[in-house]
């Protein structure tokens, strides 16, 4: 009938001149759910205007998957934004850098240096687990007392980030740590929000408030990288690699000795840097982030938290710790995490992507420099896909049996998937299952009398982060003897 796919514009929202500022003006929803519910009016694909840029913001797995993995490479690009360009230099680091060879390169050296931990000597799982432990220690201290935990569970995490990136770690109340975690507090409320300068970078102009926090905690967050990056000048040694940042003196070198300009392979400090905050920024807010919406939900559903012990009673019992090779053993917990990713997906729209030549989506077509976003959020909440998407229930993440890991839908991609997919993906997985098996091995989480329920819905930014909440960790009966308290 004389159609051709792809010859057709999605439909689009009114294009008023302000339409960037409609959709937060407009909507007392976040822009995950504000997307979510204009579905009903547009469709899954549509498209609007923000400022002068096209943006193209898909709703359902199949035209996710055919931008971020079929058509992945056609739609590798990354906006260039005001609030990330102060961040990363004007795009020098992986996650928020256009496609380019420097790109592949500094991705492939992260590949890398991440595979040397899993096999070298000091293997992640080790440095895992001494965290693990020494979070343990800080909870049987606090123990029956309403905490906030976030900053232990921090903590834990930064210094498995740490050890890869700077083979250093923060004992607590250090003030290098304690700054680390303001910054990157600051860094997260400000960057990449798509707030107004993102839309109309003339108002950088005008004093802006965001900006100025964004700029603060951005030059202190570079002063510790150009620290770190300092010592490891000077204690470096072509025959030992400690760490990412080694890795990346050493490529750098390299170049160097070969007469290569450091400028061509995209080995200047400044990328280096770059890459190196990524890293650490990335394995320390997502991470963290996680962990405490998985906390969050424990307390709201406590028997979701039994059936988790009494796997890890059976499993692996009082006398060992857990690690990684138990993972296979213990589906219901696994399903918990999954489930948690879903429920509050790290990053629910993912990082903005942009066309790189003309091309298509669906039978839509879509120009060279349209950004396209992908709405993880719908994905996770699809109707079609899961039942009762807003009900958390780690069940569904079982086979029939109810013995095993199930796949329930394909409408699943809390990493993202192809070109750009997480990088720390695998790493954050080890964590998180080693993190909660150890902690709800010993210790039960429960809300404090009379206080109510931590807040599940979310404050949207860079990362979805759930509201501060305390809670109290009671150690578990029989804990006081069992040979693990003696030597952990
Ligand atoms: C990118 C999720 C942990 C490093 C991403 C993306 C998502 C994601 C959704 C964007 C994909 C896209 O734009 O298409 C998560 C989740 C995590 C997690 C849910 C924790 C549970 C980590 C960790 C690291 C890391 C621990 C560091 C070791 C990165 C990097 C990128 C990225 C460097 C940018 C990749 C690129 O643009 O090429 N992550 N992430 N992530 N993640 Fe993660
Ligand atoms: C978090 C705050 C840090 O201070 C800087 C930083 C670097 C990398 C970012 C990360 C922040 C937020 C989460 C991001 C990560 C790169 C990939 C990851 C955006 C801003 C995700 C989930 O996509």
């Amino acid at each position: 009938n004389g159609f051709v796919p792809g010859n057709r514009s999605p439909p689009s929202l009114p294009s008023l001149p302000i339409i960037g500022s409609l959709l937060s003006l407009v909507s007392d929803s976040p822009p995950h759910i504000f997307f979510q519910q204009l579905q009903k009016k547009y469709g899954d694909i549509y498209s609007l205007m923000m400022g002068s840029h096209k943006i193209l913001i898909v709703n359902n797995h199949h035209h996710a998957k055919e931008v971020l993995i079929k058509k992945g490479k056609i739609f590798a690009g990354r906006p260039r934004t005001v609030t990330t360009d102060l961040l990363t230099r004007n795009g020098k680091d992986i996650a928020f850098g256009d496609y380019s060879s420097t790109w592949k390169f500094h991705r492939k050296m992260v590949h890398g240096a991440l595979c040397m931990f899993g096999e070298g000597s000091v293997s992640i799982e080790k440095i895992i687990c001494r965290e693990a432990s020494s979070m343990c220690e800080v909870l049987t201290e606090t123990q029956n007392s309403a905490v906030d935990l976030a900053p232990e569970l921090t903590r834990a995490v930064t210094n498995v980030v740490c050890a890869l990136c700077f083979n250093s770690s923060y004992k607590r109340g250090d003030a290098e740590f304690e700054s680390m975690l303001q910054y990157s507090q600051g860094i997260v409320d400000t960057v990449a929000k798509d707030s107004l300068v993102d839309i109309f970078p003339w108002l950088q102009i005008f004093p802006n408030k965001e900006l100025r926090i964004l700029r603060q905690c951005v030059s202190i967050r570079d002063n510790l990288l150009q620290k770190k990056y300092e010592e490891h000048k000077v204690d470096y040694s072509d025959n030992v690699q400690r760490d990412l940042l080694d890795a990346l003196l050493r490529a750098k070198r390299s170049s160097e000795n070969n007469n290569t300009s450091s400028q061509d392979v995209g080995l200047t400090e400044d990328h280096l840097l770059m890459t190196v905050g990524d890293i650490f920024g990335a394995g320390v807010e997502t991470t963290s982030t996680v962990l405490k919406w998985s906390i969050a939900y424990l307390v709201h559903y406590p028997q979701v938290q039994r059936k988790i012990q009494e796997e890890l009673d059976n499993k692996i019992g009082k006398d060992r710790h857990p690690q990684l090779s138990d993972r296979g053993n213990l589906p219901y917990l696994e399903a918990t995490i999954r489930e948690v990713l879903r429920i509050r997906p790290v990053s629910p729209l993912l990082i903005p992507h942009v066309a790189l030549q003309d091309s298509s989506v669906g039978e839509y077509t879509v120009q060279k420099g349209t950004r396209v976003i992908i709405n993880l959020w719908s994905l996770h909440h699809d109707e079609k896909e899961w039942k009762n998407p807003e009900l958390f229930d780690p069940g569904r993440f079982l086979n029939e049996e109810g013995d095993g890991l199930g796949c329930p839908s394909a409408s699943y991609l809390p990493f993202g998937a192809g070109v750009r997919v997480c990088l720390g993906e695998a790493l954050a997985k080890m964590e998180l299952f080693l993190f909660l098996s150890w902690i709800l091995q010993r210790f039960t989480l429960e809300m404090p009398a009379g206080k109510p329920l931590p807040d599940l819905q979310g404050k949207f930014g860079v990362v979805l982060q759930p509201e501060k909440y305390k809670v109290i960790a009671k150690l578990r009966a029989d804990w006081e003897k069992s040979p693990l308290m003696q030597h952990c």
